[in-house]
């Protein structure tokens, strides 16, 4: 049987990478994006010296509308057919209350966890809809659950995430496409690394006095979502460490 192609976005590090390997570990042929280069590269090499599937690499920048079709609209004719879009390139920048930040880290945010998202999705689904046939899983957050302080735009664009797998799932479902959320709380990954911008220091702190989840729970919980029976489309996980109960508490052994 031919091999299924799952494209995955921001695989240069903590979930993507795991998702990558995971489903090269089931034999997809794996399309893996990111803007360093050499970490996809690195990637790129470790998956073909360990399972025998194929991989492409995509370097680019998702908030760059022009390069992400450009980019998408080029690829290989072998490679068109994609069976799953991971939709999990995103980030948070900053942690600071509304009426203090700062508006480049806002933009930054909304131009990658929403409208990255939304030229990835939108250069992808057409393929879907023609073959009748595919599944998005877009990685939201319990952050598009709950608002906490300080987390103000970055809880805004997982809510946007979280509205927009609905609204796709709703528009796509004449053509047999289904669409799925991830939202995970507190996972040990280079986010906290990117939101305190490379404060190596603060970046541990969140993940202190907890066992956070790992980029690996994720990778196992993609998995699961899309290797569902046909007939079965999982809305929407969330999955917290156990000592996390929603985006507010946490339970910090001391
Ligand atoms: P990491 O920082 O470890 O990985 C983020 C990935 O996104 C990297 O591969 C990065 O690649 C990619 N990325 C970021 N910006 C861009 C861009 N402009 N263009 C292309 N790729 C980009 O974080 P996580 O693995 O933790 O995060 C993955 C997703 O999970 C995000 O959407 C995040 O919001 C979400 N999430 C994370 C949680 C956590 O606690 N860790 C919890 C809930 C959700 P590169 O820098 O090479 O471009
Ligand atoms: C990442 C989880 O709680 O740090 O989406 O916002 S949190």
């Amino acid at each position: 049987m031919e091999r299924k192609i799952v494209l995955i976005t921001g695989a240069t590090a903590g979930f993507g990478r795991a998702m990558a390997i995971k489903f090269a570990e089931h034999n997809y042929n794996v399309i893996i994006t990111g803007r360093r280069k050499e970490r996809l590269d690195e990637l790129e090499e470790l998956i073909k010296n360990t399972y025998e599937v194929n991989v492409l690499s995509l370097c680019f920048d998702v908030r760059k509308r022009a390069e992400v079709k450009d980019t998408l609209d080029a690829i290989p004719h072998a490679w068109k057919r994609i069976d799953i879009l991971i939709n999990n390139a995103g980030l948070a920048v900053g942690l600071s209350t509304i009426q203090e930040g700062d508006i480049d880290d806002w933009e930054t945010m909304i131009d990658t966890n929403i409208k990255g998202l939304l030229y990835i999705s939108r250069a992808i689904m057409p393929g879907m809809v023609e073959r009748n046939s595919g599944h998005i899983i877009n990685i939201g957050s319990v952050a598009g659950k709950e608002a906490y302080l300080k987390g103000n735009i970055y809880c805004a664009t997982k809510f946007a995430v979280d509205a927009l797998t609905k609204s796709m799932r709703i528009d796509l479902l004449p053509h047999n496409i289904k669409v799925s959320s991830i939202c995970p709380g507190l996972a040990e990954t280079e986010f906290s690394l990117v939101r305190f911008k490379g404060d190596a220091e603060r970046a541990k702190v969140p993940y202190q006095n907890i066992d956070a989840l790992m980029a690996e729970d994720i990778a196992d919980t993609a998995y699961f979502v899309a290797s569902r029976p046909p007939h079965v489309c999982i809305s929407d996980v969330i999955i917290t460490p156990t000592g996390q109960a929603n985006a507010h508490d946490i339970f910090k052994k001391v």
